[in-house]
């Protein structure tokens, strides 16, 4: 037997519940042969209320990296967080290279609690060398706000005028996570193809617990991709995937609560609906 094989080229969250980890235990909740290259590698301290600490890989180790992974024939992949100019250029040009069409780009740019956007040069860098070469991007709704341009986004005729923007730099799908920050009565998230806007909501879990939840959603998105799907039920399935993990939040510290990434395969899983705009 053969797995469809998914590729995370992003950091280490040392704590287990985003990066690279969030993507591998979700790429094997979906059946797939999960494989990474390694971004950075992010610390948490605990004698400084967990602030983090941002540790780039070398260049050439990333390069060894890309071309370990590429050699073996990669279904479809995802970025994440790639932390300066350089890894992006790196990642973009390596990506380009190998002609994969499956592609994720999810434009990490900061960590979840900490509302800096790290290094504001990395956006310019993803337009440039990543959103060509997308199929779909799946920023945050801050994320979303830099890559258009639009600065802040609240409302959903926000995100859909931040789509188009964010469209037209090359990427085929633009999904904006929308998530508790929006202002809706649901969680919802906006899928654009470049005709049409869906929005997709499910209910909103009141829990702080949701660390590693924008990662695990790119990353169902990227395996259900491998798995054949199209880009709409891709989406969609990986909504409800992450909801559950939402909704099975839970704590491991008194600073962080991860999402529980398989809890859909597990748990009865969370409804999702899909509206045409
Ligand atoms: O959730 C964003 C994120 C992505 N990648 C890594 C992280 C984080 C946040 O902690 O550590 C490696």
């Amino acid at each position: 037997m053969t797995l469809k094989k998914t590729l995370t080229i992003a950091g280490s969250d040392t704590s287990g519940g985003a990066g690279i980890q969030a993507d591998l235990k979700t790429f094997q909740e979906h059946g797939t042969y999960g494989m990474n290259a390694l971004t950075v590698i992010v610390t948490m301290d605990p004698d400084n209320h967990w602030s983090h600490g941002i540790h780039p890989i070398a260049l050439d180790t990333l390069d060894a990296q890309l071309k370990t992974a590429f050699s073996t024939g990669i279904d479809s992949l995802k970025t994440g967080m790639l932390p300066t100019v350089d890894i992006i250029e790196m990642a973009g040009k390596a990506i380009e290279a190998s002609g994969i069409t499956d592609v994720v780009i999810d434009p990490v740019m900061a960590c979840k609690g900490e509302n800096e956007v790290l290094f504001p040069e990395n956006v310019d860098a993803m337009v440039k060398y990543l959103l060509p070469h997308a199929k779909v991007v799946t920023p945050n709704l801050v994320e979303a706000g830099q890559l258009s341009g639009l600065g802040a986004l609240h409302t959903v005729e926000d995100l859909q005028k931040a789509a188009e923007k964010i469209h037209s730099h090359g990427t085929k799908f633009v999904v904006i996570k929308g998530g508790k920050q929006l202002k809706h009565e649901k969680a919802a998230d906006l899928l654009y193809d470049g005709e049409k806007h869906y929005l997709l909501t499910a209910e909103k879990t009141d829990t702080t617990y949701n660390h590693g939840a924008g990662c695990t959603f790119a990353a169902a998105i990227t395996a259900n991709l491998a798995n054949g799907q199209s880009v709409k039920d891709a989406v969609y399935n990986a909504k409800i995937f992450v909801s559950t993990a939402i909704a099975h939040g839970w704590k491991l510290n008194e600073y962080v609560g991860p999402v529980m990434h398989g809890a859909a395969n597990k748990f009865h899983k969370a409804e999702v609906d899909v509206v045409e705009l």
